[in-house]
């Protein structure tokens, strides 16, 4: 697990080279007073980034969103800083190389909390998860019996949630990683793997500063936060495998993950251990 480095002073658009470069390069930093920021991860999406940022923010006109690219070398970075210079919802941080999809949306976070917003919203930008239900997930947060949520998951294994397009190898996968963290890391949660999600940024201050940089960030956060007393509820949304672009989560990605998520039972099972914490009652 890798610390993420906080947000850097802001730097306003500048060409600069986004690829090898020595430092971050933002759009303006010239932002709107909001509440609600989408944050989006992005490593090569270059045909799904104009489309993805149009429909999120015309979906949810009171939200901004923040694309926070590793300098993709198919050029996401450099399309999303021309479509920022004519929106002023939307921002961008292109960061200097490839540093994982936690750990993007971990700054992300951290960025949406400097710039004093209440809720981030993450989603990927392959259009598996639908712009339209951003605001059920922001509903979700909103007190019901006196509690609001802590964090609102786009879910696709509550009733009414689905899977469109997946083969049976990322099903199982996926059921396998819901019943590890259910029954594993004593989360009660059904689809913790889910990258759509919608978190109030204040329980990120009850959390430890250093997540999973990978994929694993999902069930790292949800772990953290369920023994910090955070409230987790889950949305039913329909997945779409995506249509266009590559999927990233590759082998080594997986594997990452896996480690992760091992070290996750340790520190649920293992007396001593230096992140262990009582569960909740
Ligand atoms: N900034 C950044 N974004 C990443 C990185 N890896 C993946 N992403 C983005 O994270 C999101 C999820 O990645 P995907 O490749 O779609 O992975 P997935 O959704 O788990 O897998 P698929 O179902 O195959 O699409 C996408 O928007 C990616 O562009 C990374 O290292 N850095
Ligand atoms: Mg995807």
């Amino acid at each position: 697990m890798e610390p993420v480095s906080p947000p850097q002073p802001s730097a306003a658009a500048s060409p600069g080279p986004l690829h090898g470069g020595a430092h971050d390069t933002r759009s303006s930093d010239l932002w709107p007073v909001g509440r609600v920021l989408v944050v989006a991860a992005t490593y090569n999406e270059v045909d799904n980034i104009a489309p993805l940022t149009a429909a999120v923010l015309a979906a949810s006109p009171a939200a901004q969103m923040l694309v926070v690219d590793d300098a993709s070398p198919d050029g996401t970075g450099e399309v999303a800083l021309r479509l920022a210079e004519e929106n002023p919802r939307l921002h961008v941080l292109v960061r200097r190389g490839r540093r994982g999809l936690g750990s993007a949306i971990l700054e992300g976070f951290s960025v949406a909390a400097a710039h004093g917003f209440a809720v981030a919203v993450n989603m990927d930008a392959d259009f598996s998860h639908d712009p339209a239900d951003i605001d059920r997930l922001l509903a979700a947060l909103e007190p019901v019996g006196g509690r609001a949520a802590d964090v609102a998951i786009g879910s696709r294994r509550v009733p009414g949630g689905r899977v469109v397009g997946w083969p049976l190898s990322r099903r199982i996968t996926s059921a396998l990683v819901g019943w590890f963290t259910r029954c594993v890391l004593c989360v009660p949660v059904r689809d913790p793997s889910s990258g759509f999600r919608a978190v109030r940024l204040g329980i990120m201050q009850r959390l430890p500063r250093k997540f999973s940089s990978g994929y694993a960030f999902f069930e790292d956060l949800l772990w953290h936060t369920h023994r910090a007393g955070g409230l987790i509820v889950e949305v039913p949304i329909t997945f779409t495998d995506r249509v266009r672009g590559s999927s990233k989560a590759g082998l080594q990605a997986a594997l990452a993950g896996i480690c992760d998520l091992l070290r996750l039972a340790a520190a649920t099972w293992l007396p001593g251990h230096p992140l262990r914490r009582p569960l909740p009652e």
